[in-house]
């Protein structure tokens, strides 16, 4: 079973901990390691109570099939404001990745061959289209990044020649940093495969 090094960054548009609409949860059990990563729709008080929601319910079953997770997060917040969330599986073992997401929660895959993977639109608790789910897989060294909407997406990695080097607590650190909006809550999820 190989290793990993991952970091879970959340950064509130109001600076108190209770009042950042984004939070993010890494479970390993067995051979598997789950991430999730949760956008509640606006900021403050009222976007952390929906994520701290949608966190309960991630942490709680985590260890379902994917799609089965999102519909269950949907009929789970329905009547609250709503949220975008993106989640994933990685087996240890293979370096294979199965994620499934609804709403602008960026994945991305920095690899010999860097993509984004794509998720679906809609919002959870709101309206979502039928989830499905999608696979990819990360090679010993591979850096998987979910990032929320408060995290600029467009950027020329010569910019920031340093942004995916060291731990990943040093990546998500400077994901925020460096690329974090001024007007949003803005979370990051790093995670180094096979270190
Ligand atoms: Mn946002």
């Amino acid at each position: 079973m190989r290793k990993i090094d991952y970091h879970v960054m959340k950064r509130g548009l109001i600076a108190t901990d209770n009042e950042c609409g984004d939070t993010g949860i890494v479970k390993i059990y067995g051979n598997q390691c789950f991430i999730g990563l949760i956008d509640a729709l606006g900021h403050g008080k009222e976007a952390f109570d929906v994520a701290a929601l949608a966190e309960s319910y991630l942490l709680t079953h985590y260890e379902q099939d994917l799609t089965m997770i999102l519909t269950g997060l949907h009929e789970y917040l329905k009547g609250t404001r709503g949220a975008v969330a993106a989640i994933c599986r990685l087996y240890l073992d293979t370096g294979i990745l199965k994620y499934s997401g609804v709403g602008n929660i960026s994945i991305r895959l920095f690899s010999s061959r860097p993509r984004r993977l794509i998720t679906r639109d809609g919002i959870i608790g709101y309206m979502i289209p039928c989830p499905t789910q999608s696979c990819a897989i990360l090679c010993p060294g591979d850096i998987c990044i979910l990032s929320s909407d408060g995290v600029r997406e467009h950027f020329d990695l010569a910019d920031y020649p340093d942004i995916l080097m060291g731990s990943a607590r040093r990546i998500t650190n400077g994901f925020i940093d460096q690329l974090g909006k001024k007007h949003d809550d803005a979370s990051c999820i790093a995670l180094r495969y096979g270190i």
